[in-house]
């Protein structure tokens, strides 16, 4: 398929439908939020419906990636690019003497993800539409996506995110696909034999669908969001006999379900209206899935030539039953028949290894939910007990481990491995100890099922549209089409040597520092300086990801500011943007502590501009694009081990920025693409990590060991940021200190300080600094979401089985 032709006066005629609709009379009388509604609109009429699904091919098996999650961002900027329309929509608005840039911004980010996992999904789609690759994304509309954050005295606000669903112009409502969904009940046993569900209450699940536009290749295929309604919302009796406060019940309550994103990242919660989402939105992927396949006229035995569905952790996972029951239930099948058809359909990501993230369900809530689907996972269990029998006879302790029911809980990430054909881990160390550390035994009993998929992330968003100056300095530079493959970018290795390119590399990063500035200023009232080094911390804010390990070195660094003895220092501006969950109070904490400590050090006259702390509020996608074209250092710290991947250090690196990391995640791959030179690696290793804690580790022995270290924790103990309130960072001293420091940021804390001044030494040397920056960007193509595709198609979706 070629590059979609731009039809003027189709627009233009869409376009007044669209200012017709909003009863005005002429496009002029538009407000800027109208016109963003009315291009997007317009635009989305003109899109191509995707392929039926009777046009299939046998060798190409349609994905279907179920996720919680799609962190898609604003949409009207991204399809524009990608059907390459954007110049000729921002001609048609000059001449109304309005700038395209403008008018984006009117659009709120859907905010449909908490972090790294969603918006992965959304670069996956991105991807699979732009190497044609049949597939639909299953997610949830959520009405409220994740929490606006605000800060009141340096602590974290909450507040919903209204991100105005109801009149998003990119939506398409496909009321034919609506699904019917039970829950609750009990199961009868009916005189053939067999047990029939009869669940309590049923939802409607709605289809709503957003495009996902391939790049410059005519496809768009559905991002199918379910919206949760009831059959009859209205109680026209109960209305009619004056009971107006009850008429309605029925639709509230089922409008409850898709009201709000969990606002957990990498922590499960264990909310029954939690599991109720889960179970909505299998159901009505599963239906959807099975719909099309009848409706291409297959048999359900081929179900598995033809479709695969890929699970984006665990949180999908109860679509694996609901698969095997209708199978069982609704079509009549044998255990064996089904279960050959379920185990060859699914396929499992694992995102973490962290404990408190690998989801297990309270056996009597899911029996009281899904009493058919506890039944079957039961079953299961029976079934898979066998194997472990066989394999390892009498070893009942064994079995408590590999047991997918064990201890009243059902074990999410246990079941997918059982059921699925595929299991893989985001980047090559992760993968690593999903096998060694996690599932040691599952890959005993079938190596086969364990593979490595690197994450990536997609270069149309992360590059060419976040980064417009560098992608043109590209485009001259290589004559090529490097947007659809990124390893072309390989050819700018020669120009880190040549001293005019570097300079105009400087000149791109410095207007992109210029920009995000004006933004501080504009959302903080913070004045930071471009010729400062801009270091950019950008993630959910979360413990292992160390962000109080940056404070730290903050505040080492003002130290030795005013005692004038420590090394000299370059100007530095450190930024973050994090969100905390609302519960996750010592996350909280450790937001507040920056906060303080970012009031007194801005405020302090002494310091002049040699550092600056900002933390910008309420990060988001949209913020993301401005911070990650304007990043110097990339901080990426977490403890080794923890971080399965991450992918904003993908981003960052292939916006020019160098990166201050550890051996974790997908650090590992970044360092050696990038060379060892190129990169500042820092900290103790898996192994180090691990022989630390074997042996004890002690926090307050390496505060005794280290004079600066003690000096610092001091400094948060004493009040000096907190005026005087000894108790304000109580939380996070504890967890340093009395709590073990979990996370060894005391550990790492001398190997960060001297990465840091690595980073200042380096930075005196523009020149030097530039060709490693340059080298950064020419060497990460490898992280292109399109290359992810590809490895998912070879080793998991198109492998012969
Ligand atoms: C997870 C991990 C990240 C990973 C992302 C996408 O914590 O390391 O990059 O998924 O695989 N919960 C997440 O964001």
């Amino acid at each position: 398929m070629s590059q979609p032709t731009f039809k003027k006066d189709v627009f233009l005629a869409a376009l007044s439908r669209q200012w017709h609709h909003f009863g005005l009379h002429a496009a002029e009388e538009m407000t800027p939020h109208q016109w963003w509604q009315a291009v997007s609109a317009a635009v989305a009429e003109q899109l191509t419906p995707p392929p039926r699904p009777e046009a299939a091919e046998k060798g190409q098996r349609h994905v279907n990636y179920i996720s919680m999650e799609f962190l898609i961002g604003r949409l009207t900027g991204n399809n524009l690019i990608n059907l390459g329309w954007y110049d000729d929509i921002a001609a048609i608005l000059k001449g109304f003497n309005l700038s395209l840039t403008d008018i984006l911004e009117q659009e709120v980010d859907p905010a449909l993800g908490n972090g790294g996992l969603g918006r992965l999904a959304a670069c996956f789609l991105d991807s699979m539409a732009t190497l044609s690759q049949p597939a639909t994304g299953y997610g949830l509309n959520y009405q409220y996506g994740l929490f606006r954050q605000r800060f009141v005295d340096g602590k974290q606000h909450e507040s919903p995110d209204i991100w105005q669903r109801e009149n998003y112009p990119w939506f398409t409502h496909n009321a034919s696909l609506a699904v019917d969904v039970g829950m609750g009940g009990k199961l009868e046993k009916q005189a053939d034999g067999r047990t029939v569900w009869r669940p309590d209450f049923i939802l409607r699940g709605e289809a709503w669908d957003l495009p996902v536009v391939g790049y410059r290749n005519g496809i768009s295929q559905p991002l199918r969001l379910w919206e949760a309604t009831h059959p009859a919302p209205f109680d026209l009796g109960k209305f009619n006999d004056g009971d107006f406060l009850h008429a309605e019940q029925h639709g509230i309550d089922a409008a409850k379900l898709t009201k709000v994103l969990y606002p957990n990242d990498n922590h499960q919660a264990g909310k029954r209206l939690r599991l109720m989402q889960q179970y909505f939105q299998c159901a009505c992927a599963v239906a959807d899935i099975l719909r099309r396949h009848h409706r291409a006229g297959r048999a359900l035995a081929e179900l598995p030539d033809y479709e695969v569905i890929q699970l984006n952790d665990t949180h999908p996972t109860i679509a694996i039953p609901e698969m095997l029951r209708i199978l069982l239930d609704e079509h009549q099948l044998e255990w064996e028949a089904a279960w050959q058809i379920t185990s060859r359909t699914f396929a499992y990501t694992n995102h973490t290894l962290m404990p408190e993230a690998l989801e297990c369900w309270d056996e009597k809530l899911v029996r009281s939910l899904l009493p058919r689907h506890f039944a079957i996972i039961k079953q299961i269990n029976a079934h898979f007990k066998k194997i472990v029998d066989k394999q390892w006879p009498g070893d009942e302790a064994l079995w408590g481990k590999l047991a997918v029911l064990h201890n009243k809980q059902v074990r999410m990430a246990n079941l997918c491995v059982v059921a699925g054909f595929a299991v893989n881990g985001v980047a090559a160390l992760h993968s690593d100890l999903v096998v060694k550390d996690l599932f040691p035994e599952y890959h005993q009993l079938w190596p086969q099922k364990f593979h490595n998929v690197t994450n990536g992330i997609t270069p149309r968003r992360w590059l060419k549209q976040c980064n417009p100056a560098l992608s043109a300095l590209i485009d001259e530079t290589l004559n090529t089409e490097w947007v659809t493959d990124l390893d072309a970018l390989k050819g700018l290795e020669p120009y880190a040597e040549d001293a005019g390119f570097r300079e105009t590399f400087r000149q791109i990063k410095h207007r992109n520092k210029e920009k995000l500035a004006a933004y501080v200023k504009d959302v903080t009232g913070i004045v930071i300086n471009p010729e400062a080094i801009f270091d950019i911390q950008i993630k959910r804010l979360h413990e292992y990801k160390r962000q109080h390990l940056t404070l730290l070195h903050i505040i080492a660094r003002y130290q030795e500011i005013l005692s004038k003895k420590g090394p000299d220092r370059v100007p530095r501006v450190f930024l973050f943007g994090a969100k905390a969950a609302p519960g996750y109070y010592l996350a909280k904490n450790i937001i507040y502590a920056i906060n303080q400590v970012a009031a007194t050090i801005n405020n302090d006259p002494r310091v002049k501009d040699l550092l600056k702390v900002v933390f910008i509020p309420d990060y988001k996608v949209s913020v993301a694009e401005l911070m990650i074209p304007a990043a110097d250092v990339s901080e990426q710290v977490s403890t080794a081990g923890k971080e399965a991947s991450g992918t904003g250090n993908m981003k960052l690196a292939l916006n020019g920025a160098l990166t201050v990391g550890t051996l974790d995640g997908a650090n590992v791959e970044i360092a050696e693409q990038v060379g060892e030179e190129n990169i500042f690696i820092f900290g103790n290793t898996v192994e180090q990590v691990k022989a630390l804690k074997a042996g004890g580790y002690d926090p307050v022995k390496w505060r005794k060991k280290d004079k600066r270290l003690n000096a610092v924790l001091k400094a948060l103990e004493s009040g000096e940021f907190s005026n005087g309130d000894k108790q304000a960072f109580e939380m996070l001293l504890n967890s340093l200190l009395g709590g073990g420091d979990p996370y060894l940021v005391l550990a790492d804390f001398a190997a960060y300080e001297e990465a840091q001044q690595n980073v200042d030494a380096l930075y005196r040397d523009p020149e030097e600094w530039t060709r490693r920056a340059i080298l950064n960007t020419a060497r990460v193509g490898i992280f292109s979401s399109d290359r992810s595709i590809r490895d998912y198609q070879q080793r998991i979706w198109q492998a012969k089985r």
